[in-house]
């Protein structure tokens, strides 16, 4: 009996001095404490925080602490976000709001969202605290003045066929173009981390495969996000998740069986995981350390000579999208690209630590490009991702955003092979230090063409021919 009166007088105590909390006496908080572990002790009360607003176009809503992190592909550190309730998001347009300096008066709740509930399986329970508002923002800072509003793209005008921009390929009907194959790819991490940019990389690439270089739909497998495209400009194939990877191999094992074998294009925009060493980035931001990189359960990262570049040997992680298991070792991708029956691989890698895919993806008849080493973030703006919008601007022979021409084509042969692609968009980056690999030995270089890389570039995207050679056309992919 007296137990129970003190129970009750505590349960009192406790409800009191939530009230207490909540009239008045709203408390301001640092947005890393509110979103820790302890964060659940704030839960129902009224706080207020201060951060960068992010209003994405298909109305998700965070609060940051610091806008760099969304040009960042790696996911953003849990404590450094936190999400706008859904029911709140109206209180928040896109225009006024996105990338202002708020202070956010609202309650702390807990998500009961299936997917976000499955995801804090493996995000931990500090994934599932969103603010739901209860006034509206306040502005303590606008937008700073060039601070881009994320968008999806519309596609671009400036893609054009290739047998129109230069007649002397226009009789490349008299010749038997090889088989072509695409993959596309983005899973994104989650809703707050599927930057519009991975659509418009992954958009911009369709659009040269398919009307520039004359790849057909059916052999384009985009695999993205939640399997939705978010503008209908082109199809997505699969979602980002295992069984959609599995899906896919399995449709192009089949294609392939049916119509021929051939190149295949793999190109991955997402966010990546590794370890990060300031030492060794370009853009300095943030402090060195193991960012969730994976101990490396094969051992294949200590395999010489990659053992000594990687003195970590920890596996480069990509990623899913909302899967409670929401990882991609580079092992398991290496594993699903190697079950395509392709005779040539391209891959074009833009995470962060995307050089850390390399040493997997290795083999022979491979060019292997990365953004990024093996040890720094790969960067992009709300619009796109660096090195993949320059790379296909060399393909394109046009800048996306300038409409002005590109010749990547240093050589003169009329074609933009992978390996003047590369330099071109090299050239133009100057936030990351990007790889090329394809001598197969799965070691990458920044400088093709010094040391055993840039052997192989000379294979491109088209049917092959080259003009270089007067009187007849050569066909190498033959
Ligand atoms: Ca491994
Ligand atoms: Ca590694
Ligand atoms: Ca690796
Ligand atoms: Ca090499």
């Amino acid at each position: 009996m007296k137990n129970l009166k003190s129970k009750l007088l505590l349960s009192l105590a406790v409800s009191l001095s939530v009230v207490m909390m909540t009239i008045g006496q709203e408390k301001e908080m640092e947005l890393s404490a509110l979103k820790s572990d302890k964060g659940r002790q704030y839960i129902d009360q009224i706080v207020k925080v201060k951060g960068f607003l992010v209003v994405l176009p298909d109305g998700t809503t965070y609060l940051v602490d610091d806008l760099t992190r969304t040009e960042i592909n790696t996911p953003m550190p849990m404590a450094s976000y936190i999400v706008i309730d859904s029911a709140n998001r109206n209180r928040i347009t896109r225009e006024k709001y996105h990338g202002a300096y708020v202070l956010l008066t609202g309650k702390l709740v807990l998500s009961r969202d299936r997917v976000d509930m499955d995801l804090a399986r493996t995000l931990g329970e500090a994934s599932l605290l969103r603010l739901s508002l209860t006034q509206a923002p306040q502005v303590l800072r606008e937008r700073r003045s060039g601070t881009e509003i994320p968008r999806y793209l519309p596609e671009s005008r400036s893609v054009a066929p290739l047998s129109q921009s230069n007649s002397a390929l226009g009789k490349r009907s008299l010749y038997v173009c090889p088989r072509r194959y695409a993959i596309l790819f983005s899973g994104g991490y989650n809703a707050a981390n599927a930057h519009p940019r991975y659509w418009n990389d992954i958009q911009y690439l369709y659009q040269v495969l398919r009307t520039r270089y004359g790849y057909s739909d059916q052999d384009i497998v985009v695999i993205y996000k939640d399997g939705i495209t978010p503008n209908s400009s082109y199809p997505v194939d699969y979602p980002a998740t295992a069984a959609g990877w599995t899906s896919a191999v399995s449709y192009l094992q089949n294609r392939m069986t049916t119509t021929g074998r051939g190149s295949l294009f793999f190109f991955a925009t997402n966010h990546g995981s590794g370890y990060y060493d300031l030492a060794q980035a370009k853009t300095a931001y943030g402090s060195s350390g193991n960012q969730g990189g994976l101990v490396d359960s094969n051992n294949d990262e200590a395999i010489p000579p990659h053992g000594s570049v990687d003195p970590q040997h920890l596996d480069e992680v990509v990623y899913f999208y909302n899967q409670s298991s929401n990882t991609i070792t580079d092992d398991q991708l290496a594993g699903w690209i190697n079950q395509i029956p392709f005779k040539q691989l391209v891959a074009v890698l833009e995470p962060c630590f995307s050089g850390g895919l390399i040493w997997d993806l290795r083999g022979p008849n491979r060019i292997l490009m990365s953004a990024a080493n093996e040890f720094e973030y790969s960067w992009g703006s709300a619009s796109n991702d660096f090195f993949a919008v320059y790379f296909t601007d060399a393909l394109n022979g046009k800048a996306l955003y300038t409409g002005l021409p590109v010749n990547a084509d240093t050589s003169q042969d009329c074609v933009v092979s992978m390996k003047e692609a590369f330099l071109y968009a090299k050239s133009m980056d100057s936030y990351e230090y990007p790889q090329y690999e394809d001598n197969g030995d799965g070691i990458s270089t920044t400088t093709p063409g010094v040391g055993g890389d840039g052997i192989n570039g000379d294979f491109d995207l088209g049917c092959g021919l080259r003009c270089a050679q007067q009187g007849g056309f050569s066909n190498p992919t033959e």
